[in-house]
This record gives structure tokens, sequence and C-alpha cells, in this order.
């Protein structure tokens, strides 16, 4: 990977530049030349997960737990470092090595012995694949109006409704399901479920097709029924339970736009020194110039946000504002990024089967999903005028017009 001055950065241990030196060689080796756009996505993928399984990588993805619940013991600069790698070199790499970590992480986070013990080993050697199933089909940004529902019935709950958008929908071993229980309106009565694949009643309804092809797929549950050893954490907490999940994850989808556009500038700047025109090459004009430096100043402003909110979450605070921050930087600018090294690329950077025109497709969901930019830009602003409400309350705000 081209730019890793990065790792000097005060924000990493020691350790992490040896894992992110490792991570690079086996990547090259194993990743460099997986195919852009297989034609058997679902296969890619499962064997994907066997082999960051193998060689370790989705340890890291999989967390243990402190005392209560709700706080991890994910590395959150390592998952982010293997998030940026993955997505350099493969789109589906990093898909399979962020959805074990999104699909077991409330697991982690709020399992009980048991749940964790069954599920979180195999997830980490890849024997078992997982899935996160929050949004439904009106019910996506706005979480909490999920519909989906289930009922108590004796020492068993029932499941009904759909779900859609469901990344590894169709070849995940276990979902977790959040449904409407009732102990309250809206977000509090809301509950987490693990419902194993083959369950009766569950079914794949409809499989998605995206301009990034990984597997996709819309859930039905049908009278599905699950002993109570399959809920997750108490009952009406599956809000907060979604929440807590999103906050661990959102930061490595920073990390992962971060990936891409790091390799989007690298085929820019080959594209420069390379492309002859006009008795030049590209990088001779100060058109390009400008672009590159545009291109370069946006990689680095996204490297420092995602790694602040990485090194903040690893010193155990809560970093609901600067992951929304990072996701909505990274995934915005790489989007920029990507689209410039595509418009120096030509007419090239639109062809299928090169790298940049691949970019281009894989960037453009992650300003979507775990929280659609305009979804981080409510959760800043919200937490910005209670930051602001809380120092007025205490007396440690300067008023301007006061003053
Ligand atoms: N950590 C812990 N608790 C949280 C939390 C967080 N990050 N965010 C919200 N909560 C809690 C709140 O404190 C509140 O608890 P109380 O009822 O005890 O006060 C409860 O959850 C409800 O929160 P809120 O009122 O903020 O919920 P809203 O319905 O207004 O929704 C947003 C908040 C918009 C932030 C939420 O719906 C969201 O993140 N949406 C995007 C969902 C998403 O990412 N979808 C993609 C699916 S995964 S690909």
């Amino acid at each position: 990977m081209g730019e890793a001055a990065h790792l000097d950065w005060p924000f990493f241990e020691p350790h992490h530049r040896d894992l992110k030196q490792r991570l690079e060689g086996w990547a090259r080796n194993h990743l460099a030349t997986h195919p852009l756009d297989p034609v058997d996505v679902d296969s890619a993928c499962r064997q994907l997960v066997r082999l960051l399984g193998k060689a370790g990588w989705l340890r890291y993805a999989v967390g243990g737990r402190e005392e209560g619940g709700g706080s991890s013991s994910i590395d959150t600069r390592a998952v982010c470092l293997i998030r940026e790698t993955l997505a350099y070199y493969s789109g589906l790499a990093d898909f399979s090595f962020a959805l074990q970590g999104l699909g077991s992480g409330a697991i982690s986070l709020f399992g009980t012995p048991e749940q964790r013990q069954r599920y979180l080993p195999r997830v980490a050697t890849g024997e078992a694949i997982a899935a996160f199933a929050l949004s439904e089909p009106d019910a996506g940004s706005d979480a909490a109006a999920l519909r989906c529902e289930g009922r108590l019935e004796g020492d068993e709950y029932v499941l009904n409704g759909v779900k859609t958008w469901i990344s590894n929908g169709g070849i995940a071993d276990f979902y977790v399901v959040f449904a409407r229980t009732g102990e309250g309106e809206g977000a509090r009565g809301i509950t987490a479920f693990i419902v194993d694949a083959g369950t009766p009643g569950f079914e794949i309804a409809e499989r998605l097709e995206v301009m990034a092809p990984h597997p996709l797929a819309t859930l039905r549950f049908r009278d599905c029924r699950l002993p109570q050893g399959q809920r997750l954490g108490a009952p009406g907490q599956g809000f907060k339970i979604a929440m807590q999940t999103l906050d661990v994850f959102r930061t490595s989808v920073a990390a992962a736009a971060l990936g891409f556009a790091r390799r989007a500038l690298d085929e820019a700047l080959h594209r420069a020194v390379n492309r002859r025109m006009f008795g030049a090459v590209l990088a001779d004009f100060q058109l390009t110039q400008a672009k590159l430096a545009n291109m370069a100043t946006q990689v680095e402003g996204a490297a420092l946000l995602t790694y602040r909110a990485a090194w903040l979450k690893d010193q155990g605070r809560r970093v609901t504002k600067e992951a929304a921050m990072a996701k909505m930087v990274a995934t915005e600018s790489a989007q920029q990024v990507i689209d410039a090294a595509i418009q120096m690329w030509g007419g090239l950077g639109v062809t299928r089967g090169q790298r940049v025109e691949a970019l281009y497709r894989e960037i453009r969901p992650l300003r979507i999903y775990e929280g659609a930019t305009e979804i981080q830009q409510l959760i800043i602003a919200r937490e910005l005028l209670r930051e602001y409400r809380e120092r007025l309350a205490e007396g440690d705000c300067h008023e301007p017009n006061r003053s």
C-alpha cells in the first residue's frame, strides 16, 4: 500500500504497526489478484471469510466484553487498520471482514457467556458467517420505527415481519434480529434476538442485486419460534444494543472509505506520471497537480478523523459524535477522490474491469449504510447541542452576545 506515514502518528501502539506490516504482506499475496467482480459472489465471500479466519485476521473483528455489557474489548484501531488495508486491495475482502464484526458485535457486547461461547469462536475462525438485521422496508434511517414483531408466548418468542438490505443475507449462519416486543413506545419497545439460519418460519424472501455486488437479501419471518435463550440482552433494550453496536463499527466504515480513497490516489499518481499528452505527462500540468493536492489533503483529513475516533474509543470514551464525523467526512471525501481519479483515467476510468471504475461503485453504498450521511449530521448536531446545554447548565460557557 502506498502512503503509510500515518503509522507514525501517536494514535498507534507498536503492536498496531506490527499488525499493519504483517497484514500488508498477507494482502499482497492473497488479495492483489482477487477478481474485481467475481462471477459467484456468494462463494467468493464464503471463501474470503474462511481465508481471513484461517489467517487469524477475523479474531480482531470479535471482541470480549467487560462486566455489565455494552463495553467492548475490540481494538478499534486494529479493526480500522485491517479494514483500510483490505479495502485497498479488495472491496469484497473488506466486506467479509466487516460483516463478521457487525454481525457478531451485539453478541460480543451483550451476549450471555453461553451465547458468546456458542457463536463467537466460530465467527473468529470463519466457520460461521454473521449478519446484522435491523433495517426494514419502512424503517431504515428511522430505525426505531421498525415493525417486525416479537410476541412472547409461554416461554417462546414468535417473530413475524420483514427485514431488508441485510448484508450476508442468504449466506449467513445466524442473524442478530431486532423486533418490537412492546415493553414501551418506539425505541423503548425493541428487543434483540439471535436467529439461526434454518430455524422454521425464517426464510430468505428475495436476493437483492446492487451496483457493487455482495450478498444482500430481504428476510421474512412467519411464526418463527425462538426459545428465550435466543434473546440477546434484556427485553426492551434492543434499540440501545443496536446503537452501541453501530457506535463500535461506524469508525471502521470510515477506515474502509479511507482504504478505497488511498487506492484511488495511488491509481491517480500512477496515471499522472505515465499518461503522455501534449508532449508531456499528465503530472506536468498544474490542473493535474491541483487535483492531486486536493485528493491527498482529503485523504489525510479523513485519516486524522478516523484514527482520532478509533483512538478515543480504545481509551474507553463514548465516541458517538467523533465516529459520526469520521464516517461522514471519510465516505463523502472518498467519493470525491475516486471521482477525481476517474477523471484522470478518462475513458479507461469508466471501463468495466478497471480498478477506479470498481472503486466508484464500491464507495457509493458507504455513504448510505450504517447510518446515511444525513443521519451522521443529525447525530453530530444533537451531540453538539447536548454538550453546549450541559456547559450552559454548569455555568462553564461564554455567552458571546452578553460580552
Ligand atoms: N448509544 C447508546 N444509547 C443510544 C445511542 C447510542 N449511540 N443512540 C441513542 N441511544 C438511546 C437514547 O439515549 C435513547 O434512550 P432513552 O430512551 O433511555 O432516553 C434511545 O436510545 C432512543 O434514542 P433517540 O431518541 O435518539 O432515537 P431516535 O429514534 O431519535 O433515533 C437515530 C436516533 C436517528 C440516531 C437512529 O435512529 C439511527 O442511528 N438511525 C440510523 C440507523 C442505521 O444506522 N441504520 C442502518 C442499519 S445498519 S446497515
